[in-house]
């Protein structure tokens, strides 16, 4: 991950994108709070209004894309905004993208909803099963979209071999990378044309601000910018300004997110009322050597069946008081929430069952508090479950 002349990670997430302002000298970034500049004879201008591009915008930009390893960004109001302006810069009206099934169900839903409506033909399919990437490669995909690991189900996808395949066909691959986190992972460097991001999840990691970032080949991310112009995606400078806050402890916050979920995988694969555990870091995930490959960590998200159904998933949702049951993720505190009923009910019932999204599914998000605090918390709420 250190090229020549480059630095660590860690010290390029303190300081990635950052100079002292030529102004004042101060060395916190500022945030420039304003819509519109003062214009003069410079043509072009470097920054006309904020919709089109801002100084702390721009800061978040170029950490983003350094520690991707792309040669440029764009930061955007949330990750849906990143994932339709990459599409919209990527495929023409009358082409093909395949979509992963196998996504955030707001991801699922803008490629079953909205895409068809912008002239996109959208190809679902299961990037875990080398059949169906061939499949709708074959079809006449031009993009494929993908994450992983998959939310909620913590499979992973093998992203040098399909991207291989995608490469075979001409075809370029698009990578949710929100919740690995470039500390963890770089699709980029597997092969994948573009990595976005939902930043309201672990590049915040507070919990306290939407964001979405698009990496990857400058002319692409130059026309995902025009996208952005036109559709209004624009971030605020302040939220800008508290994710790059956040991106200065995220490796920091990953290792300790990763420590806690493994500590509380593991109790739950001890417990008898926890049907099965998914997380890649445990020996027992079916696709524990391709985590160790693919990935530099394992993350802080897992998932885990309930022998009762929906019904026992809310009662013991109900039982608990340190873990909060809450949508999103990658947020300092632990958050847990039932993927059929709340982040993925847009999915139709058999698309669930199919990527393996029961009724007794829950998602776990674990924060960075005390492991011992997040289990005993666990460990009373699955008790009182009698
Ligand atoms: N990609 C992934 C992997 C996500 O988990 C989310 C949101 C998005 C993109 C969209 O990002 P946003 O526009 O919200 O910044 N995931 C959520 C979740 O799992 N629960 O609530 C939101």
């Amino acid at each position: 991950m250190r090229g020549e002349g480059k630095k660590g990670f860690s010290t390029t997430a303190v300081h990635g994108g950052e100079e002292p302002c030529p102004v004042t000298g101060a060395h916190a970034v500022p945030i420039y709070q304003t819509s519109t500049f003062v214009l003069g004879r410079e043509l072009p201008p470097r920054y006309v209004y904020t919709r089109h591009g801002n100084p702390t915008q721009e800061v978040l930009e170029k950490k983003v894309a350094l520690l991707e390893g792309g040669e440029a960004a764009l930061a955007t109001a949330s990750g849906m905004a990143a994932i339709l302006v990459s599409l919209l810069a990527l495929v023409e009206k009358g082409r093909k993208v395949g979509c992963s099934l196998a996504v955030y169900g707001g991801t699922y839903a803008l490629a079953r909803n909205l895409l068809p409506r912008l002239g996109m033909e959208v190809l679902m399919f299961d990037p875990r099963r080398r059949e169906e990437v061939e499949r709708v490669l074959g079809m006449g995909a031009e993009v494929l979209f993908l994450e992983t690991p998959t939310n909620p189900t913590l499979d992973l996808v093998d992203l040098r071999e399909v991207c291989g395949l995608a490469g075979e066909h001409g075809a370029k691959v698009v990578v949710d990378n929100t919740l690995m986190t470039p500390y963890y992972q770089r699709p980029l460097e597997l092969g994948a044309e573009v990595v976005v991001h939902s930043a309201t999840k672990y590049l915040c990691g507070h919990g306290d601000s939407l964001g979405g970032v698009v990496v990857g080949r400058r002319e692409l991310v130059e026309e995902a910018r025009r996208m952005l112009v036109l559709t209004g995606g624009a971030i605020s400078p302040f939220n800008a300004w508290l994710i790059v806050r956040g991106i200065k402890t995220l490796p920091l916050r990953m290792e300790r997110h990763s420590r806690n979920a493994l500590r509380v995988a593991e109790f739950l694969s001890s417990h008898p009322r926890v049907k099965r555990v998914s997380y890649p870091g445990l020996p027992s995930h079916p696709q524990h050597g391709l985590a160790r490959r693919q990935m530099r960590g394992f993350g802080g998200m897992l998932a885990f069946e309930l022998e009762g159904g929906m019904e026992e998933a809310y009662r013991m949702m109900e039982g608990l008081e340190l873990v909060k049951c809450a949508v999103s993720l990658g947020d300092v505190s632990s958050l847990i929430e039932h993927p059929a009923s709340m982040t993925h009910r847009s999915l139709p019932e058999e698309e669930r069952e199919r990527i393996g999204i029961g009724e007794g599914l829950m998602r776990m998000s674990v924060g960075v508090e005390d492991a011992e605090d997040i289990i005993g918390d666990l460990e009373k709420a699955l008790g009182a479950l009698g």
